[in-house]
């Protein structure tokens, strides 16, 4: 029997859309596969590289899945209803890119900072895109550290941003109606992506099962329909500001290493934010997170 190598294209039910070359083959997704080097339940997910076997090769090609090849990265979230397990949503991903509307940023950064804290504990280099710059030029303060792109998706100026996908995997996340598919369809014309379509919100199990690969300026995008956020999984209150780069050296001033920066003596960070050094908005959405991270994690009973 021929063995091939391909990419997970979609998803749907119990069915994986595999390309290799140019042939797209249906496999059937059964629960166990041997992963890397264990044996472990994993379902497949959109962007895993497979290796696979050949049923049919007609023109409806078929396939059997055998392995999945150890992912490179995971983009992942705690389950909307079983907090305690993690629910992959892509993988192989590279870029998460993060947008939000230059007319409602200041109700947005909220979403940001939490995205910017996904992205960077799961490895994942994020992008900042302020879209929506026709219809007004706020100043994004306190990123020095990520990279901002500011553009309009209606009229076609990406600022660069195109430049930075080929070759890579990106999965774009923000709030819905800030202009997410215009941008796509900007990026890569010919996806031809509803817009003004309200994003469905992401609950029940088969939220991922939607998920499709397309083309994106010479890499690729993997569009998750039903996934708004992603709360994070596995992660103690201490370990969010770990994913505060632009924290680095005030956070070295504190006196526990488990510090919060809430209401610890002798915090380098609190003691920046009163010196001006750090932005005072990003350390008030800080204890915001913090927060909601606090409940969240009370309600799954930790
Ligand atoms: N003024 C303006 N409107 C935009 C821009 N980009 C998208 N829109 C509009 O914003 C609305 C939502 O866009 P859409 O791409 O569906 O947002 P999504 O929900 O994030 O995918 C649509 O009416 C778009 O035409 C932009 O750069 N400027
Ligand atoms: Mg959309
Ligand atoms: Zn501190």
């Amino acid at each position: 029997m021929q063995t091939l190598e391909g990419t997970v294209v979609r998803l749907h039910g119990h069915h994986a859309w595999i390309i290799a070359g140019d042939r797209e083959y249906l496999c059937p997704v059964r629960g166990k596969f041997k992963q890397g080097k264990r044996r472990e339940r994993s379902p497949v997910a959109v962007g895993d590289v497979v290796e696979f076997e050949i049923v049919q090769e007609t023109d409806q090609p078929e396939g059997h899945i055998l392995t999945i090849r150890e992912r490179r990265t995971e983009l992942y979230r705690a389950h909307p209803r079983f907090p305690r397990q993690r629910q992959v949503i892509a993988a192989n991903i590279d870029l998460l890119v993060i947008v939000c509307g230059a007319d409602q940023l200041d109700e947005q950064l909220l979403t940001v900072d939490r995205l910017l804290i996904s992205a960077l504990s799961q490895g994942l280099t994020p992008i900042i895109v302020v879209n929506k710059c026709d219809l007004a030029q706020p100043e994004v303060a306190g990123y020095a550290h990520a990279e901002v792109f500011k553009t309009c998706a209606t009229s076609g100026e990406l600022a660069g941003l195109k430049g930075r996908f080929a070759g890579r995997t990106a999965v774009f996340a923000g709030p819905s109606g800030v202009g997410k598919s215009s941008l796509l369809n900007a990026l890569e014309p010919g996806l031809a992506l509803k817009v003004g379509e309200v994003d469905r919100q992401g609950e029940g199990k088969h939220t991922t099962t939607h998920a499709t690969m397309l083309p994106l300026a010479g890499g690729h995008v993997i569009d998750t329909p039903g996934v708004r956020d992603f709360p994070f999984w596995n992660l103690e209150p201490h370990e969010i500001s770990l994913y505060y780069p632009d924290w680095e050296q005030p956070r070295q001033q504190c006196k526990f290493a488990t510090c919060t920066h809430r209401h610890e003596p002798q915090c380098g960070v609190k003691a920046a934010v009163e010196a001006g050094t750090l932005d005072q908005g990003r350390y008030q959405r800080y204890l915001t997170i913090l927060r909601e991270h606090w409940n969240q994690q009370e309600a799954a009973g930790y």
